[in-house]
């Protein structure tokens, strides 16, 4: 019998590179979030020599999507971003603050991997406002509210010693951070042994903070990505109430397992909705976007009734 927490939308994939007016290789990765009643979805594609950039596309309804005609960010061509953006910006997250979407986004280049962080207020345009890690960190989320007046962000440093974990660190103005301690670690011959990495922009319950992440698992064929979720304190998002034992999602149509990378779903963006179901949106095998429902009461259950420790 199979009872799915994630109910995959009959229609998927939702958007494949034959959606975007552009030349490009791959859709996939894409943070979301509603803005004036609209679901917009900004999501990393592979131009054809490997580097990514990021598009948008935009939904009435959260399951169709039109992409616009040009990419919403490219590397930068000037100033310190430029250096940093070489080879291209990935995997962005949207956080909806003080009136502004906050994206932050993996900065790629010669140097490494680490995280900017860029702002708009209607998606017409984008400001960059800093690069906001050194490298080697990836799938930066920033919590959509402050918390004793500081902003605190979900952070996810390499570690050669330790598998990749979920770090969380606190800062007065988005760019300087600090504080920074470990809050979520992988767990042994699990299924996601291999390391983990935050997710879609948190989101509040009536519960706690409700965030899914992805883990990942190495098998004999390479590794296997899978989603999870884990409760955080409403007032206190450094404590952790629950972290679900199962994945709520695992690689199971063709798209997901086979593709740029096979045997991936990557979460970057999930919605809330009124009715108490979340929009879940996640990249199949690194190449098509992909959408499901969830019940909000379902997963913040399986944080709480079938937790295992957090690290
Ligand atoms: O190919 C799977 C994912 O690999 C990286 O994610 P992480 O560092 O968390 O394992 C990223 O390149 C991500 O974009 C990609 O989907």
């Amino acid at each position: 019998m199979s009872e799915a927490i994630v109910e995959r939308f009959k229609g998927n994939p939702i958007l494949t590179k034959d959606d975007v007016p552009y030349p490009v290789a791959t859709v996939h990765n894409a943070g979301m979030v509603k803005h004036d009643g609209r679901y917009v979805m900004l999501f990393r594609a592979h131009r054809r020599n490997g580097r990514s950039i990021i598009g948008l596309a935009e939904s009435e309804d959260g399951f169709h999507f039109r992409v616009r005609p040009e990419p919403f960010m490219v590397p930068a061509a000037e100033g310190i971003f430029a250096a940093y953006e070489e080879f291209g910006v990935e995997d962005p997250r949207i956080c909806s603050l003080e009136g502004r979407y906050l994206v932050t986004y993996s900065a790629y280049s010669k140097h490494g991997v680490r995280i900017g962080l860029a702002q708009t207020e209607d998606f017409e345009s984008v400001e960059r406002i800093s690069l906001i890690t050194e490298v080697d960190y990836r799938n930066v989320v920033i919590f959509p509210a402050k918390f004793n007046g500081r902003y605190v962000r979900l952070d996810r440093p390499h570690s050669q010693i330790s598998p990749w974990s979920i770090w969380l660190s606190y800062s007065p103005d988005l760019v300087h951070w600090g504080e920074s301690r470990l809050v979520m670690k992988s767990a042994p011959y699990h299924w996601d042994e291999m390391k983990i990495g935050p997710g879609a922009t948190p989101f509040e319950t009536d519960r706690g903070w409700l965030h899914i992440f992805h883990g990942v698992f190495r098998t004999m064929d390479g590794a296997v990505y899978r989603l999870g979720v884990a409760l955080h304190d409403l007032k206190d998002p450094s404590k952790i109430l629950g972290v679900s034992d199962e994945w709520i999602l695992q690689p199971e149509d063709p798209w997901e397992i086979t593709g740029y990378v096979h045997n991936v779903v990557f979460c970057c963006g999930a919605i809330p909705e009124e009715d108490g179901t979340v929009k879940i949106y996640w990249g199949g095998a690194d190449t098509v976007m992909c959408a499901g429902t969830a019940q909000i009461s379902n997963l913040v259950d399986m944080c709480l009734e079938k937790a295992r420790p957090p690290y």
